[in-house]
């Protein structure tokens, strides 16, 4: 069996996580179940980073310590992957002891072979990031990455020899075009970071102590990156007493982060795993930002939406449609509570859920309950099994790019070409005009395609796969080779009506709850 590794970054749990944490774990999620219905051993690590100085800081806020606050948000954000049925199969936290010895042991490897060394670091502070940065990296006197102002800081630290790795990390870039992507982010750290050269990267920190001391100088604490990065392979044991994941996974098959953190992935990374000797992951996927009134989300700004009331109003399914599909996964894009009711009300309710209803309504009527047999073929229906039985290959095409946005736009030409096959055929008439023959077909052809349907959304949507299954009477496991074949769904299968799945909705009803919760 193949296997597939698929990794989020991990989050800071120094405030609940947002709708933005959640695009990039609804992602990987689909990813995964996508690979593992095609038969994939698919592994899926997230988890949290919890060393640094805000962290420190954000516990002194709430009078508790370090390890409390952090204990108190990952049980909140396991909450909330347990509500989105997100499947992944590690958790891995900064904090978890062995997590912290495998670190040690790297830092230490690092040390003894020269890739780490002893100085003294001045440099432009930037406290809300915990990152120092040089002149030129100040954009207008200020952190390049969050814009607010640095002070002038200097410290003894150890350094990791980040600037020895620049011919081979361009070599990285000109060998595997598909290293990073989007490819316009490749361009971003080829010319604007490698080609202008690197600097050493300060590794550690005497400044706080919320974090994995140095073993051989324990008045450092290891600074963010090598922790952070580390997690990765320490999730699969390495450096533990069990490393048969570690075995049997690395190196990553994609790495999915937001592009604010892709210079961390795809330089500081792989530089740091050429140092340990240690396999490159085959992909970094840089995504975009979902925005809200087109401005990055934050706390501060008090702009920030949360999965959870969007979820309760409106489940799961419809939550997680609305992310991959709405949004160009490369691309940056604007969350508007209107937009989301606008997309349930056409691609859900209108489309998948009218056509469900109405196939289950007409084979109860026109069939008592039952699949009927094919018995009076048209050109018609050739061409909608055609379009059915080739979907798979075009999803699988773009969700090798990782674009689960047209993948969807596929499985969704499908369904409409079948409601609109319901309209040309017109079922009703055909009662009307007792052509048993053509409306038993026309019938078997409806339910058939929605079986395809089942399967091609089973990655993005599992409950309501399940459902449309249950609705058709299928029984059978549902297995993505199945979606390329026409005629598997056998005759005289008993169908079972169940509620709506989408109902369709009073945007403007709606708006006020959503605006309210
Ligand atoms: O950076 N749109 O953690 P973090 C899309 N601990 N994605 C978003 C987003 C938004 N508005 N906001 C957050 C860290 N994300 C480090 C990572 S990895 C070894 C260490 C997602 O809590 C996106 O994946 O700030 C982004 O990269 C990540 O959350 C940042 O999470």
């Amino acid at each position: 069996m193949k296997k597939f590794y698929i990794t989020t970054p991990i989050y800071y749990p120094s405030d609940n996580l947002h709708i933005g944490h959640t695009y990039t774990t609804v992602a990987a999620d689909s990813l995964k179940r996508f690979k593992k219905l095609q038969g994939y051993d698919a592994f899926f690590v997230t988890g949290t980073d919890e060393h640094g100085q805000k962290i420190q800081e954000k516990a002194k806020e709430n009078n508790t310590s370090p390890k409390a606050y952090v204990d108190g948000i990952v049980a909140d954000i396991k909450k909330l992957w347990s509500m989105l049925d997100i499947d992944y199969d590690e958790f891995i936290r900064t904090t978890d002891s062995h997590h912290e010895k495998a670190v040690q042991e790297i830092f230490t490897k690092l040390y003894e072979k020269g890739e780490i060394y002893k100085s003294k670091y001045e440099g432009h502070y930037c406290t809300p990031c915990e990152a120092f940065w040089s002149e030129s990296q100040l954009v207008e006197g200020n952190c390049p990455d969050c814009g607010r102002p640095t002070h002038m800081a200097e410290e003894e630290a150890y350094f990791f020899r980040l600037s020895k790795y620049r011919n081979k990390l361009l070599k990285l870039y000109e060998d595997n075009p598909g290293f990073l992507q989007p490819e316009s982010r490749k361009n971003e750290m080829v010319n604007n970071f490698l080609k202008e050269g690197l600097e050493d990267l300060c590794v550690s920190r005497t400044s706080f102590d919320w974090g994995i001391k140095v073993p051989f100088d324990p008045e450092h604490v290891v600074y963010v990156w090598i922790d952070a990065l580390s997690c990765y392979i320490t999730a699969l044991g390495y450096g533990g007493d069990n490393d048969n994941n570690y075995k049997k996974y690395w190196p990553a098959n994609v790495h999915l982060v937001g592009k604010e953190i892709v210079r961390f992935h795809t330089i500081i990374w792989p530089a740091l795993l050429m140092a340990l000797d240690i396999e490159l992951p085959e992909k970094v996927f840089g995504h975009g930002w979902i925005l809200f009134d087109d401005d990055k989300m934050s706390k501060s700004k008090g702009n920030v939406i949360y999965p959870e009331p969007i979820i309760e109003l409106y489940g799961i399914d419809a939550f997680k449609y609305f992310l991959l599909r709405e949004f160009s996964f490369g691309q940056d894009g604007s969350f508007t509570r209107e937009k989301f009711l606008q997309r349930l009300n056409s691609d859900l309710a209108n489309d998948l859920g009218n056509l469900l209803s109405r196939t289950i309504t007409m084979v109860e009527k026109y069939n008592n309950g039952n699949i009927p047999q094919v018995s009076l073929e048209e050109d018609i229906d050739t061409s909608l099994s055609q379009l059915a039985i080739s979907v798979a290959d075009k999803v699988e095409y773009h969700m090798d790019k990782l674009d689960f946005s047209h993948g969807l736009e596929e499985i969704w030409k499908l369904v409409r070409r079948t409601n609109k096959y319901v309209d040309e055929t017109m079922p009703w008439v055909l009662a009307k005009e007792e052509n048993k023959a053509r409306l038993d077909t026309v019938l078997y052809n409806l339910s058939e395609s929605l079986r395809i349907i089942s399967i091609l959304i089973k990655p993005f949507m599992e409950n309501t796969s399940i459902e449309i299954r249950r609705q058709l009477g299928i029984t059978e496991k549902a297995l993505w080779k199945d979606s390329k074949v026409w005629a598997l769904l056998s005759a005289g299968t008993k169908v079972e009506k169940g509620d709506i799945i989408f109902p369709r909705l009073d945007i403007k009803k709606e708006l006020e709850k959503l605006e309210q919760a």
